[in-house]
């Protein structure tokens, strides 16, 4: 993520990969405050054994792009909900990537990092059948947990 202020949105990814039992490490990475560290970050991530990037930042929201064009993972960003625009400059800015370098973007805030989650888990399931199980169980669980009226 691109700043600590964006944890209490990031931390909703987190809490999937967690829960699903999924390997992931958290980082603060800005693009523009530590250009340095987002650079070592994304071009060694393939050489470390990363499977994929989950990427938010808010406002100007350069980092999924710019970490994208410095590895061939997959980078799933995730616009934080910013103060003054509620998230669709962080939006805009993540999602017009122009062709060639792919960013696959989720929705703004909350519901954005629990899906970057989800499809990191299910991009990681794609070589780990036991995840795949324990993904497939997670979403029965869901399907099973969902009322047939309102209360
Ligand atoms: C972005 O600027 C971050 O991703 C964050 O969403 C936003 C504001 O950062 P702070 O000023 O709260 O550190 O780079």
């Amino acid at each position: 993520m691109g700043s600590t202020s964006d944890w209490e949105t990031m931390r909703h990814a987190a809490e999937i990969l967690e829960t699903l039992d999924v390997a992931h490490e958290t980082r603060v990475v800005s693009a523009h405050r530590t250009p340095q560290r987002l650079y070592d970050y994304a071009s060694g991530a393939v050489e470390r054994g990363l499977v994929a990037i989950i990427a938010g930042a808010g406002g100007a929201a350069h980092l999924p792009g710019m970490a994208a064009s410095m590895t061939r993972l997959p980078v799933l960003g995730v616009p934080v909900e910013s103060k003054a625009l509620k998230g669709m400059d962080s939006l805009l800015s993540i999602v017009q990537m122009p062709a060639g370098i792919p960013v696959g973007t989720l929705a703004i805030g909350r519901a954005g990092a629990v899906n970057a989650g989800l499809l990191a888990a299910a991009i990681a399931a794609t070589a780990d059948p036991a995840l795949g199980e324990r993904l497939q169980a997670w979403r029965d669980a869901q399907t099973e947990g969902v009322a047939t009226e309102p209360e």
